[in-house]
């Protein structure tokens, strides 16, 4: 089965997706996603002028040896625009490879390992009156596992706090928004947040929380010591990400449970916080760590260290991810947690997917391929929306982590 056509689509029902398309002489279609929130054409144009060439008359069954013919065949290797490109083309080789077998993907990947993927929402509030009612809500709809962030008392437009009952994209404006922060503010409040949900909830669910890359490393030592009273399913983002060995000090002070991985891209990027097992969840995803083929190399080396996964799973990533990543999740032996945080009604519109949620554990359906279609006309009617994410400032001006 030859490629014969690729191209890519870019629509906002919403917020920016890049959807990458790949026709096959067989008439089998495959779909990938290329989205990078706030550099979306950047990967549109590294994929249409510099990859999608590449693939026509290519057998498109030959996922291993594409993958390696554009990572090596780059020789300007890694990076997140370069790997989610490579990623989008991964995921439509697999769903046409699930296609032409008749079977969902991840039978191709070894078949279920479980009989459902638990994932966690994201609850948050301007106060803990509302952080208690989206909790709650979360609750009410079955999750077993619900992220919390609350804004902090002193500190003006923090991350992770849309409008009451509003759905939260970060990327929301054409020049980049400026957000501010103040770790020590956040240090005295970070526990009583958590006070706050254990005695409301009790100890029956599990409790998540993302710092946001935030904090210096004896900071998030001090923050995961003051939390470990109220066992935090794990902290994420502590520190940036890509200083590894800051996490050996992290490490030296708390037993909370640590998870990064979102803004990695590769199996280097964090091979460090696996092997020397500084980290408990791996957090990276289908559609920026080089798709399917290069995220199983990660969870596989993860399982030698005892780290599970936890893959990042925002509505920036769109539901191609979502499904692929599910796919995976069904299969892998030191499956963690999936992030599902949903997405906007008018994106179910473009892409209408068969993955499923009942009572906290969500699956990718059994419809041949990822069980995604994409729908090209309703695409249309939601033009490229250019948005950026925020800068954050400290509040003396100093540009810090966002
Ligand atoms: C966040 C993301 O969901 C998370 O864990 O870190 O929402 C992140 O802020 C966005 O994906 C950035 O585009
Ligand atoms: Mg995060």
């Amino acid at each position: 089965m030859l490629i014969t056509a690729a191209r890519v689509v870019v629509t906002s029902p919403g917020r920016n997706y890049v959807t990458l398309i790949i026709d096959t002489d067989e008439g089998i279609r495959g779909i990938g996603d290329a989205t990078l929130n706030g550099r979306e054409l950047a990967v549109e144009s590294y994929l249409r002028d510099h990859i999608l060439p590449l693939l026509i008359g290519r057998e498109a069954n030959r996922i291993e040896d594409i993958w390696h013919y554009l990572y090596k065949g780059a020789y300007w290797r890694r990076g997140p625009v370069t790997m989610t490109a490579i990623a989008a083309v991964d995921v439509a080789l697999w769903d046409i490879k699930g296609k032409a077998a008749g079977m969902p993907v991840y039978e191709l990947l070894g078949g279920a390992a479980r009989n459902g993927v638990m994932v966690y929402g994201h609850a948050s509030g301007s106060d803990f009156a509302e952080l208690g009612d989206d909790f709650r809500a979360h609750l009410d709809l079955g999750y077993k596992a619900v992220r919390v962030q609350s804004a902090i008392p002193g500190v003006d437009k923090t991350y992770g706090i849309p409008a009451a009952g509003a759905y939260y994209e970060p990327a929301s404006s054409a020049l980049p928004q400026e957000d501010s922060w103040e770790s020590t503010s956040y240090l005295d409040f970070a526990p009583r947040l958590f006070e706050f949900v254990r005695e409301e909830f009790g100890f029956g669910v599990h409790v998540l929380h993302d710092v946001h890359h935030r904090l210096t490393p004896i900071e998030a030592g001090r923050l995961g010591k003051s939390l470990e009273p109220y066992r935090p399913f794990w902290i994420e983002d502590p520190t940036p990400a890509e200083d590894q060995s800051a996490f050996r000090l992290i490490r030296q002070h708390t037993t909370t449970p640590i998870a990064v991985g979102e803004v990695f891209n590769s199996i280097w990027d964090c091979q460090q916080l696996i092997t020397e097992r500084l980290i408990d969840y791996i957090r990276t995803s289908v559609s920026h760590a080089g798709g399917i083929t290069h995220l199983r190399r990660i969870f596989a080396l993860a399982e030698l260290y005892g780290v599970r996964s936890g893959s990042h799973g925002a509505g920036d990533l769109s539901p191609i991810t979502m499904a692929a990543a599910l796919h995976v999740d069904l299969t892998i032996p030191n499956f963690g947690i999936q992030e599902f945080m949903g997405h906007t009604p008018q994106t179910a519109e473009v892409f209408r997917h068969g993955y499923t949620f009942t009572d906290g554990l969500m699956h990718p359906g059994s419809a041949p391929g990822l069980g995604v279609e994409f729908d090209e006309d309703a695409a249309a009617a939601f033009p490229y929306n250019p948005k950026y994410l925020p800068v954050n400032r400290r509040l003396d001006g100093t540009v810090h982590d966002w």
